[in-house]
């Protein structure tokens, strides 16, 4: 398996959030229906990783993507995708070789959405141990990662692995999101990686289907403190319309409730509230505070169609705060004013 780098390493930076996984071409329906019916389809981005980096970028971060690219156009859509959002992407690899992943994501009549993954053998799923840089890792606070990324190959899968235990060992966070696929692998599979790798994350992010996928009937609250019992710091489980509920190994149960919205399309708001609440608690909020930023995150990207496209600026979250009349973070924003 051949790869390059898309640049050559300079100096490195030193990033708030390095996010790790596989960027996925997105083809929206445009009609509700099952797939092969569909005529028209909005082109946008998606990957689970990606929606994180991306959002935590237009909400202030500095961040950095590693993962591998098809040499291809889509390949390249992403790189300018990354670039024009001030992604450091000096340590993505381009495969000459494999292709760029795609998937479709089409609606039911009640407009709970379905994926369709053309990932297999993609570049990312190619992705190996030796892909990635530990001084690169190193310099970034927390590296984010996810179960997506571990259930597309075995490859990517030690990929991850060998990633968490370089931030293990150069003290930076793991923040983890479980994103059960059953699609992808096995659920037996699925659930040994996230009980692994639970124990080696500091935030863990699930959401109430993941539990459901992974412990059938169990209460959720049951299934959260077993999950918080292996070993993070924080586990945040993501219920949607419901809001959110942070546990934390210093005793606290929070339960933030979401923001009243009419979500249009809920594909990548799970990603986005990941990545305003790492932004948020990167700058020292308490994570109560960090949670309600995070539904106000996800509320917002859910009000439109595609995974990207709607991702919010930190301006536009301390706007929509502010209307709802909650405090807005110390921060101001210097990025984009949109
Ligand atoms: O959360 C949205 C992601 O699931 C979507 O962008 C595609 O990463 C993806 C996946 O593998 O499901």
């Amino acid at each position: 398996m051949d790869g390059g780098r898309n640049l050559e390493s300079g100096a490195l930076p030193s990033l708030d959030i390095v996010a790790f996984g596989e960027p996925l071409v997105e083809f929206t329906a445009e009609e509700r229906g099952p797939l092969g019916t569909i005529r028209t389809f909005r082109r946008g981005w998606g990957g689970d990783t990606s929606n994180a980096a991306v959002a935590a970028a237009r909400l202030g971060a500095s961040v950095g993507y590693v993962t591998r690219l098809g040499s291809d156009e889509f390949g390249r859509s992403f790189l300018a995708l990354w670039g024009g959002e001030g992604v450091d992407t000096s340590r993505v690899v381009v495969d000459p070789e494999a292709f760029t992943g795609v998937y479709f994501v089409t609606f039911e009549e009640d407009g709970a959405h379905d994926f369709t993954y053309y990932r297999q053998g993609s570049a990312a799923s190619r992705l190996l141990p030796g892909d990635l840089d530990p001084d690169y890792l190193a310099g970034g606070r927390v590296l984010h990662t996810s179960g997506i990324t571990q259930a597309i190959s075995e490859s990517s899968r030690a990929a991850t692995q060998a990633a968490i235990a370089t931030a293990r060992q150069r003290n930076v966070s793991v923040s983890y999101d479980a994103n059960v696929r059953p699609k992808l692998a096995p659920l037996p599979t699925l659930k040994e990686t996230f009980e692994s790798t639970v124990e080696l994350a500091d935030i863990v992010f699930v959401s109430d289907e993941d539990l459901r996928h992974l412990y059938a009937d169990a209460p959720v609250d049951r299934s959260v403190e077993a999950v918080l019992a292996r070993g993070p710091q924080l586990v945040i489980v993501k219920a949607g319309a419901l809001g959110c509920r942070v546990v934390g190994a210093d005793g606290r149960r929070d339960s933030v409730p979401a923001f009243p919205v009419r979500p249009v399309d809920t594909t990548g708001a799970g990603d986005s509230f990941d990545a305003g609440f790492l932004v948020r608690w990167l700058e020292g909020s308490p994570p109560r505070e960090a949670a309600e930023f995070a539904n106000a995150v996800a509320a917002l990207t859910s009000s439109g169609l595609g995974a990207v496209e709607p991702i919010p600026t930190r301006a536009r979250v301390d706007r929509f705060l502010a209307a709802e009349g909650r405090e807005v973070s110390q921060v101001s924003p210097t990025a984009d004013e949109s």
